[in-house]
């Protein structure tokens, strides 16, 4: 896009699913990346709507009602609120803060369809799918369960198989069952609606190639999308929860979510531009729809339908597909949209080496953190940003949370600031100093200086975030650096006015990182403008020296950032760790029962209390340990695959459960003479079975 066109932007993130709270993953992938970008904009006056909201509609919200017994629109209502405060609280400066469930949306998304629908886009297809006949409801995938035709786990779902990973169509499950009444479902016609992506292929492809500078792994993935082939994908359920489809044949049919969500955007401009404040979207009333509305000229349009508005999409990963292929072809489809110039999208991150996940609770809640790290919304700001998974997947550990607290934020940037105030005060009365003679280590440091926003800027249009941050640490680093080599603090016997010009370029520094710190970490932007009563300035100030005006009263030295101590640290880390005992304790292995045999197959097995007599480890070898074991019969060897789990001297005296007529073979060149019964859990760590209280070795186990 020629940038000299753009005369406004619209910023759109991922509008959270509203079944749970929000987590440091949706921080760091999608929310502080899409934040600094609009602060930013704002910073350099650029006319920018940053806009985000609650996604309310879909199967897990039906879902999570119907395991709390509550309605769809309660869930929604109670998570709204905690999300929508959690990003309040961490600075997440939206333009508005919407909600799917909203009228404005739903006549939105119900007018979008309706549009297309008069257009002859669709078509309908009539398919069969598994109806609840008790609960006289079709059945979303989620809704049916069954044995996986792949592994025989019972409780896989329709659509996918949890223990397996396999990708299912609900008719693949065997014996399937409906989660509402529990009864066998059975197969109904049915119609819906769908947008034929094949016939959007080559023009989104033409659209996609026409965006090369797209990060590789968004280019990359739509280009594997095209490349497979674009198949019609329905963009209507049957579902009693979302937003209804406007046919008079639809009855007990709602939009599909991602068809409606992205839609979520747009209706969200059109609540920011007062559109209509009408009240919030209540479903058990009966006058579903207005039967007309305004479409009136309240500005959102110039956000969506001009070719001098930069629309950029923040999301995960998972939300490509939605945003880079079916979105744009909707918006094809309906015509007089602006399609989205970026979709910057960011990896995932993982949590200490694991997958985030909400349904282990391994996860840093934001509302948690914010308790137990009051006043440290930068900070996790900082780290997120600083390791933040822009084009591969990162991980966060605590630990490392700790040291860039330490290390960078109050070791650079706080000392930097702290050291300039205090010595301002402690010289000057906490008045800017004048600049007297400039020599060439101040010229070179004012040179530097100069260069640092055109350069942070840079990364940022580019959204290359973290090496925009680190530049801006630069700034900071550039300031300590100048301290040292001029050391005011000894000057100051001597030359007076040596140091008055060192300190009024110090000063200058801070003030520059007051400004270009902002859009990543506005608590400490505001801090500083307290302390350097820097009021006023904006990016196009930045890199010059004269932000504060000789004699201009400086505030009192505050400490931007304390130390992290190791007990806080420690605390977290044990959090993680009791929730993985627990999950290990709750998590009924999934792994699916065998095959039956029968009761003389198992009496052919002979197993005996047997007491381990000598350990060592087997050369070359990770995980192997080379057992004698006292079998009350014999002395027998064993090579047993638990060096992993534990060391030989542990062991020694250990009573355990052993075959002892199992076929002897032989094992990295040593005979193995029986097996030592092991118990795995869902985490795939080994434990010995072993009798509750000291037995005499060769007593029968049955
Ligand atoms: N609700 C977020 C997710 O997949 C999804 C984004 C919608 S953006 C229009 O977690
Ligand atoms: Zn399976």
């Amino acid at each position: 896009m020629d940038n000299s066109k753009i005369k406004r932007y619209t910023v759109t993130a991922a509008l959270p699913y509203t079944n749970g709270p929000v987590h440091i993953g949706h921080l760091a992938g999608v929310y502080i990346p899409a934040d600094i970008y609009a602060r930013y904009l704002r910073s350099n006056k650029r006319d920018v709507k940053f806009i985000c909201g609650s996604d309310e509609n879909g199967v897990p919200i039906t879902l999570k009602a119907k395991r709390e017994g509550i309605t769809p629109q309660e869930v929604v209502d109670k998570y709204h609120k905690i999300i929508g405060d959690s990003f309040k609280e961490f600075g997440v400066s939206f333009d508005i803060y919407h909600r799917t469930s909203s009228l404005t949306h739903h006549q939105t998304a119900a007018d979008f369809f309706e549009t297309l629908y008069n257009k002859g886009v669709f078509t309908e297809e009539v398919t069969e799918q598994y109806y609840d006949p008790t609960a006289k409801q079709f059945l979303a995938d989620r809704y049916i369960t069954g044995t996986c035709p792949k592994c025989g786990n019972e409780n896989a779902y329709g659509d996918q198989c949890e223990n397996c990973g396999s990708t299912l169509n609900a008719t693949d499950l065997i014996n399937p069952k409906s989660t509402l009444s529990g009864d066998k479902p059975i197969l109904k016609e049915t119609k819906n609606w769908f947008l034929p992506l094949d016939k959007y292929e080559d023009r989104l492809r033409t659209y996609i190639e026409s965006h090369k500078e797209w990060r590789p792994n968004v280019y990359g993935q739509c280009q594997s999308w095209l490349s497979a082939g674009l198949q019609p994908r329905a963009m209507t359920r049957d579902l009693d929860w979302g937003v209804r489809v406007p046919l008079r044949d639809a009855e007990g049919k709602v939009l599909y979510v991602w068809f409606d969500a992205p839609i979520g955007y747009i209706s969200a401009t059109k609540e920011l531009c007062n559109y209509a404040k009408l009240d919030v979207w209540n479903p058990k009333a009966e006058e579903y729809y207005i039967s007309s509305y305004e479409n009136d000229k309240c500005g959102w349009e110039e956000y969506w339908k001009s070719d001098e508005t930069k629309l950029v999409h923040f999301i995960g990963k998972d939300n490509i597909v939605f945003h880079c292929i079916i979105f744009p072809a909707m918006l094809m489809a309906h015509g007089g949209y602006t399609l989205a110039d970026n979709v910057p999208a960011n990896e995932f991150l993982n949590l200490e080496g694991q997958k985030i996940s909400t349904s282990k609770n391994w996860a840093v809640w934001l509302n948690e953190y914010l308790r137990e790290f009051e006043g440290k919304q930068d900070v996790l700001r900082y780290v997120l940003t600083a390791t933040a998974p822009e084009t591969k997947d990162n991980d966060f550990t605590w630990k490392d949370f700790q040291a860039r607290n330490n290390n960078e934020l109050v070791a650079i940037l706080g000392n930097f600031v702290n050291r300039v105030v205090v010595l301002t005060h402690k010289y000057f009365g906490g008045a800017v100093p004048t600049c007297m003679e400039i020599t060439e280590v101040d010229q070179a440091v004012i040179d530097e200086l100069a260069g640092y926003p055109a350069k942070i800027s840079a990364s940022i249009e580019n959204y290359r975030f973290r090496e925009a941050l680190s530049e801006v640490m630069n700034v900071a680093r550039l300031g300590n650096k100048y301290l040292a080599e001029t050391e005011p603090w000894k000057l100051i016997k001597t030359d007076e006015d040596r140091v008055r010009t060192i300190l009024h370029i110090a000063l200058q520094i801070a003030a520059n990182i007051q400004i270009l710190i902002e859009p990543f970490m506005p608590f400490t932007a505001e801090k500083l403008m307290k302390m350097l009563k820097n009021g006023g300035h904006d990016w196009n100030d930045a890199g010059t020296v004269n932000l504060l005006k000789r004699g201009h009263d400086i505030g009192e030295a505050v400490l931007l950032f304390d130390k992290i101590e190791d007990a806080e640290i420690d605390f977290q880390i044990e959090k993680l760790n009791q929730s993985k005992a627990s999950n290990a304790a709750n998590n009924v292995v999934a792994i699916p029962a065998k095959e039956n045999i029968q009761f003389d197959d198992f009496s052919a097995i002979d197993i005996r209390v047997a007491t381990i007599v000598a350990a060592e480890k087997v050369e070359k070898t990770k995980k192997l340990l080379r057992l004698t074991v006292n079998t009350g019969i014999d002395e027998r060897t064993v090579v047993s695959g638990i060096a992993e789990y534990y060391k030989p001297e542990d062991i020694v005296g250990k009573q355990v459960s052993m075959i002892v007529n199992l076929a002897p073979r032989e094992i990295k060149g040593i005979l193995s003479q029986g097996m030592i019964l092991m118990a795995e859990n869902a985490e795939g760590k080994l434990t010995f079975v072993a009798p509750a209280e000291k037995f005499q070795e060769g007593s029968i186990i049955r």
